[in-house]
């Protein structure tokens, strides 16, 4: 065995073995593993030091002003801002409530998608070759109006044929950059959620699951700056509203596929290399990436930028 300094690879020597990853300062542990096939979820504490949230925050923020100014749901191919309009003390705000792929136009969210302990994270999960379909901002603005009504995120991988073999094929992860309490809005988890029904991605019902407010099994997912969340395709969870009146819950989600079950996606990591964005973009969520190239408001085209997640 041989280890390249410059890379921190380490490779067999011997002609034809895959290269595996060093294993120093690797966050995944054996717990979290078994934790996430078990329960459907794990959460990783820590993986992000406070000097690195600090940039996402910043960056994050300066969408946010984008979102604002622009004033209205907004695409540019595989880009969008979703702005809604709330009203409040007798004026209509515009309310900043998510957005996909800013990694496209920014260098602090495209070094943090493919970061090495996020590849740390997913190789157990889903090996080394990956490609990654979300790359999307929550914001909750204090008092708005802004939630996610508990769900499965097998409901946004579609069309379901792009999707192979998905359960055991598919990891999201949410790194957050605020603490997350149940007063500004922390996701809820149901635990075992994932072990409910059949894995039936044509199934609609497993979709959206109100009802699942009521199972004693749900739980607060509590988490605090640079932690990294993961739950599975068929996991139930959601968000609550932010009723607290200053704290912010911002969360930056990135979505990871093992390439050869996706016919969709950016890839982030090829053999464990890193792939930055350039060139065309790869078709996604937005089916008309190829033929609508410019920028363009929602409203203007009679659109309705459905919320996916
Ligand atoms: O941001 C949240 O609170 C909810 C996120 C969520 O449910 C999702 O991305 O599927």
């Amino acid at each position: 065995m041989t280890t390249s300094h410059a890379t921190g690879i380490v490779k067999d020597s011997e002609a034809g073995t895959p290269p595996s990853l060093s294993t120093s300062g690797n966050p995944m542990m054996r717990t979290h593993i078994d934790q996430y096939w078990e329960e459907g979820y794990t959460i990783i504490r820590g993986v992000f030091a406070p000097n690195e949230i600090e940039q996402l925050a910043t960056a994050c923020d300066r969408w946010k002003f984008v979102g604002q100014l622009l004033g209205r749901t907004w695409r540019k191919q595989n880009t969008v801002i979703w702005v809604d309009s709330e009203q409040r003390d007798g004026h209509k705000e515009a309310v900043v409530r998510g957005m996909q792929w800013p990694s496209y136009h920014d260098a602090v969210m495209d070094r943090y998608r493919t970061d090495p302990r996020l590849l740390m994270i997913l190789e157990p999960l889903i090996g080394l070759d990956i490609k990654q379909v979300i790359n999307q901002l929550h914001w909750k603005k204090p008092g708005s109006k802004v939630t996610w009504p508990l769900h499965r995120d097998v409901r946004s991988r579609q069309p379901v044929e792009a999707f192979r073999d998905l359960y055991p094929s598919w990891v999201q992860t949410g790194i957050a950059i605020d603490p997350h309490r149940s007063e500004n809005g922390a996701m809820y988890v149901v635990p075992g959620s994932h072990k409910d029904y059949e894995h039936d991605p044509y199934n609609q019902s497993l979709y959206n699951v109100p009802q699942y407010k009521e199972d004693p099994r749900i739980r607060t997912m509590e988490l605090n700056p640079g932690d990294v969340a993961l739950w599975s395709a068929y996991t139930v969870h959601g968000g609550g509203f932010n009723t607290t009146e200053f704290h912010d819950r911002r969360l930056y989600i990135n979505g990871f596929v093992k390439a050869d079950k996706c016919d969709r996606g950016e890839w982030a990591w090829r053999g464990g290399r890193t792939c930055h964005l350039h060139g065309k973009p790869a078709l996604i969520q937005f089916n008309e990436v190829d033929s609508i190239a410019e920028a363009f408001y929602a409203g203007d085209y009679n659109r309705t930028e459905t919320i996916t997640d």
